[in-house]
């Protein structure tokens, strides 16, 4: 069955599935902090990826690693805000990262495809940013608590269960101001308030969320449960990264997050080849 995520310049066909490909316009983001913190350090990031074979662009200004320290308004606003004018010219979606609706509401103005939310537009104000706007795309994800305390002790009965639960209250409050439900895509949100042995759950348990009736988008790359598989730190995880995101996509992800984008489009290309997909 084919199915297509709805944004503001494109209707994205996820017949074939998409690499995201992470633009973090941040001194401190947990596996490439400072690496592309001023302009055009980040928009000559966007373009290589582009011609790594992203599908899509997604910027970010403030980092949300575990611990990190929130970023002021106009402070993430005048990190972004270049990068993605800059980045809408590449020819492929351009998405913000962002929490802050403020932040959201401007980028749309500058014609951004795409609000990715790791807070579910929980902020108030924010379902409303999204659903002023016709027609651009938003993902939700499921957080456990906020990125300063978020990885203290988390606690589930039946993590896939509550992650499953929440995504659906999510999706049904943005369909119920307006919004379609093509424009929105749901994120179990790996690490953001869970064990290794929850992630781990999501991962196996994920064909649980298809029930929910929206395509999935994931986000494992460089990620500490990777590190926690294969002992290996932050800048050695690239194969572990490429393997969850196959992974993640043979279970039914259309979206895969990732830093890595060559390898993981040469990989999806191999796996389409082998005639694993729909
Ligand atoms: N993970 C991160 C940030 N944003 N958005 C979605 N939808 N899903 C994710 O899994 C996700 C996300 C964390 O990764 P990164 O951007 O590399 O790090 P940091 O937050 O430190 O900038």
């Amino acid at each position: 069955m084919n199915s297509f995520w709805q944004t503001t310049r494109f209707r994205i066909d996820l017949s074939r599935p998409q690499v995201m490909g992470i633009v973090n316009v941040t001194p401190d983001s947990f596996s490439d902090g400072g690496l592309h913190a001023d302009t055009a350090r980040a928009l000559a990031h966007c373009e290589r990826l582009v011609t790594e074979g992203a599908d899509i662009l997604d910027i970010g200004g403030e980092s949300t690693r575990p611990g990190a320290a929130p970023v002021p308004l106009e402070e993430e606003l005048a990190r972004v805000l270049p990068v993605i004018e800059g980045a809408l010219k590449l020819g492929v979606p351009v998405s913000i990262d962002t929490v802050k609706p403020e932040v959201m509401r401007r980028a749309l103005e500058r014609g951004a495809d795409i609000v990715n939310d790791i807070n579910a537009l929980r902020l108030p104000g924010a379902v409303e940013a999204v659903a002023a706007h016709p027609d651009c795309g938003v993902c939700l994800m499921h957080m456990r608590g906020d990125p300063a305390t978020m990885q203290q002790r988390p606690a589930y009965d039946d993590v896939v269960a509550e992650v499953s639960a929440f995504l659906r209250e999510r999706l049904q409050a943005l369909e119920g101001q307006g919004v379609a439900a093509e424009r929105i895509v749901l994120d179990p949100g790996i690490g953001f308030g869970k064990s290794v042995e929850h992630n781990l759950a999501l991962m196996r348990r994920q064909r649980e969320l298809l029930v929910l009736g929206r395509p999935l988008l994931l986000g494992w790359s460089r990620k500490s449960t990777l590190g926690a598989l294969t002992g290996r730190p932050v800048a050695e995880r690239l194969a572990a990264s490429v393997a969850a995101a196959l992974a993640s996509v043979q279970l039914g992800a259309r979206i895969v997050r990732v830093h890595d984008v060559a390898a993981t489009a040469d990989a999806l290309k191999v796996w389409g080849a082998a005639g694993l997909g729909d």
